[in-house]
């Protein structure tokens, strides 16, 4: 248990509420908290039984004026969010009252948290590790279903209990070869085949976990997602017609679009954020012409590209120019204006643009609630992006940090099954298994770099 000094923030947003909740932690919470906050019953805070909320009154360290009335509770170490002494004071919400009560407090000893530092002293304390911490920011910031029940299922320890059971199994194997590396004439070698089975075993729980990524990156961070084609064919409709709303202007003049129109929308629990761009054109009006350079980087910038066509027109040699843009791109080609006369059937798109049938969708955007084509458009998107769907207890790796640990594990498993291979023996294997198991560890910051730690918890807010 490490000692430090006692924090204090407002764990709660700005601005007027009917509460405001305020942190303390450190070995002398409750000590520093009572100067100002007398409990009714008329004990003193730091006697009060723990986690019993209390209720209290806040003075004025310097004339005893009565401030606020609130609700107290003392969580005496080790039980308690940080595993240090906490109190959290529930005082009245508002710009000025909690602020005035946490302006006491520093008076009374405790100094302002920064920005992720409770959690971080419960990760030096062993409350949590860095997945159950990183979850903790992802639950903050969710912005979709999905990416807020992945968050939940990592930070209750669905993704530690992986990382950990591999690591447990490379552990237990490192004892193994140490075993025969130190006592070569009473233990006998490990046969090669029932080496490359233990390292393989390894490798594919490695590999499950970062197949994982995709789905868990997709499911925190969603879909930039830009809308792109000619002038006119709909691209701004279809922005309307995704998100349910009027947001982008829609008029039958080409060139309506002049700036990019962004909104966020939710697909099947996915967060996507759409962008509505500019009609691709020649053009020589000077502010036309910054548009559609806009429209050109967002394709570029885009994970998923919504390439508009107007099938009353069928295909131009301008579409195609387009189009070439959007290559090495997820494209899914929408074909739009489908209530008017269609001169050339799907299989003449797929053939032009030279793109899979799966990827094409079928649209008219101003007709049926929701409008025609769209639920079809939004389960191809799931599809691609959520490839078998998710079930309520997956849960997926969803950050870079963990994804680069994980891939050094798997290098460092794939060496050593070469080096079997080649017959090394036991203790130059071991080397590179603390290696493998040091990477993991990496994962959940058992064998974490300072460095790194700053980075996750920078992250934060001040009061978590
Ligand atoms: N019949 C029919 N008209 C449509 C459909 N979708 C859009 N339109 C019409 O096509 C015209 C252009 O639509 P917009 O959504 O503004 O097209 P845009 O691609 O955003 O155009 P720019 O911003 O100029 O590049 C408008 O008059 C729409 O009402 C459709 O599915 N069927
Ligand atoms: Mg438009």
């Amino acid at each position: 248990m490490k000692v430090f000094d006692t924090i204090a923030a407002i764990a709660t947003p700005v601005g007027v509420g009917g509460i405001a909740v305020i942190r303390l932690s450190g070995e002398a919470a409750a000590e520093c908290a009572e100067k100002i906050v007398f409990p009714k019953n008329g004990k003193t805070l730091a006697a009060l039984e723990s986690h019993k909320l209390t209720l209290s009154t806040v003075k004025r360290l310097s004339d005893g004026a009565i401030i606020d009335e609130v609700l107290a509770v003392v969580m005496k170490a080790p039980h308690s969010y940080t595993g240090e002494d906490v109190v959290e004071i529930n005082c009245h919400g508002g710009h000025l009252a909690a602020e005035t009560v946490l302006e006491e407090l520093f008076r009374s000893g405790a100094r302002l948290a920064e920005p992720g530092e409770f959690t971080r002293r419960a990760f030096m304390n062993g409350k949590t590790d860095l997945l159950k911490a990183e979850a903790t920011i992802d639950l903050i910031h969710s912005t979709s279903a999905l990416g807020r029940d992945n968050a939940a299922r990592a930070l209750s320890g669905g993704l530690s209990e992986k990382v950990d059971k591999i690591r447990d199994e490379a552990v237990a194997f490192a004892a193994n070869l140490s075993a025969v590396a130190d006592y070569p004439d009473e233990i006998d070698e490990i046969p090669q085949t029932e080496l490359t089975e233990k390292i393989n075993s390894i490798a594919e729980k490695i590999d499950e976990l970062l197949l994982g990524f995709g789905k868990g990156r997709i499911m925190r961070d969603g879909i930039r997602t830009v809308i792109a084609g000619r002038p006119n064919v709909g691209k701004s409709s279809l922005l309307n017609a995704i998100s349910r709303t009027d947001r982008a202007i829609v008029t039958d003049i080409p060139g309506t679009t002049r700036d990019t129109v962004e909104e966020y929308v939710t697909v099947n629990g996915i967060a996507l954020r759409l962008i509505d761009t500019a009609g691709i054109h020649e053009s020589d009006n000077s502010v036309e012409k910054i548009g559609i350079e806009k429209a050109k980087q967002n394709i570029e910038d885009c994970e998923l590209c919504l390439f508009v066509i107007d099938s009353s027109e069928g295909i131009s040699d301008e579409d195609l120019k387009i189009y070439e843009y959007t290559k090495g791109k997820t494209v899914i080609v929408i074909l739009n204006k489908t209530d008017k006369f269609s001169a050339n059937p799907p299989e003449y798109y797929e053939k032009a643009l030279g793109i899979d049938k799966d990827c094409i969708v079928a649209t008219s955007t101003p007709f049926g609630k929701p409008p025609l084509g769209i639920e079809e458009l939004e389960a191809k998107i799931s599809e691609k992006f959520l490839a078998g769907g998710v079930s309520k207890d997956d849960v997926f790796i969803s950050n870079d940090r963990q994804k680069d640990a994980l891939i050094k594990a798997r290098q460092i498993a794939e060496g050593m099954k070469a080096s079997v291979k080649e017959g090394m023996p036991a203790d130059i294997l071991y080397i590179d298994l603390e290696e493998l198991i040091s990477a993991l560890g990496e994962v959940t910051g058992v064998t974490v770099q300072d460095e790194i730690i700053e980075q996750v918890f920078s992250r934060f807010c001040v009061g978590k």
